[in-house]
This record gives C-alpha cells, structure tokens and sequence, in this order.
C-alpha cells in the first residue's frame, strides 16, 4: 500500500467517524415525545433530560387549549420561565386538542416552560439540554 492510498484511507475513516458516530449527529434526528393532559393539567413526562440537537415535540391529547411557553413577556409570573444565556425564548401559541409543536434545543441549559392558561394550576415543564 502507498504511502497516498493510506492517508486517502485514513481521511475516508476520520469522516466516518465524525458523520457517523458523534453525539451530535445521531442527537440531531432524536425527537423526543411530551403529551399535555386535562385533569389535572400536565406535561408528561415534566422533566426532561437530552442532549444539545433534540427535537422534542409536545402534542395536545387533550381536550382543551395547551400552550408551551419560555416567553416571560407572554407569562402570567416571568419568574415561572426561565432560559440558559443565549437562547431565545419560544412560544407554541395556543394548541388546540389534536395539535402539535416541534422546537430542537440547540443551546445546552436548563429550561422552564409553562401553559399560559395552566400556569396558575403549575402546569410548568423542565428541560436540562446537555452538551
Ligand atoms: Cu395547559
């Protein structure tokens, strides 16, 4: 083997490996499921745990308005949101029962959303995005 075809080789296996094989690629297609509930108003699950590239996508099965929401302007108590440095708040607006939002977490964090017409009953959601 040349000394060429070597490094040819070597190259085609450091792309493989980058494209294949790192956490954030195979994070990147990962859609995780939240459903929101009536009685009593929830997310489910509450907490979350993903890695930075995670789509998560909450879906009303229930049979009223749901809403996700880590705008402070938009929330009844801003304390009731919060948001890591960097990242921009985001708002589903009100979902009717059937609907569905998507948002991918590129900043790693913690966050804290809310249902704005559940706020009051603590219909609050964490996610903690990891590197
Ligand atoms: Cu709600």
């Amino acid at each position: 083997m040349t000394k060429r075809s070597m490094l040819t080789l070597a190259a085609a296996a450091a792309t493989f490996s980058l494209v294949f094989c790192s956490p954030r690629a195979r994070a990147a297609d990962k859609t995780v499921v939240v459903t929101m509930t009536d009685k009593p108003p929830q997310y489910h699950p509450e907490n979350l745990k993903i890695p930075v590239g995670t789509t998560v996508e909450w879906q009303n099965t229930a049979k009223t308005l749901h809403d996700v929401t880590t705008d402070a302007d938009s929330a009844q108590n801003p304390a009731d949101v919060k948001l890591p440095p960097g990242a921009k708040p985001f708002d589903s607006g009100f979902m009717a029962p059937g609907a569905s939002y998507k948002y991918t977490f590129t900043v790693p964090g913690d966050y804290t959303y809310v249902c704005i017409p559940h706020e009051k009953d603590h219909m609050v959601g964490h996610v903690t995005v990891t590197k």
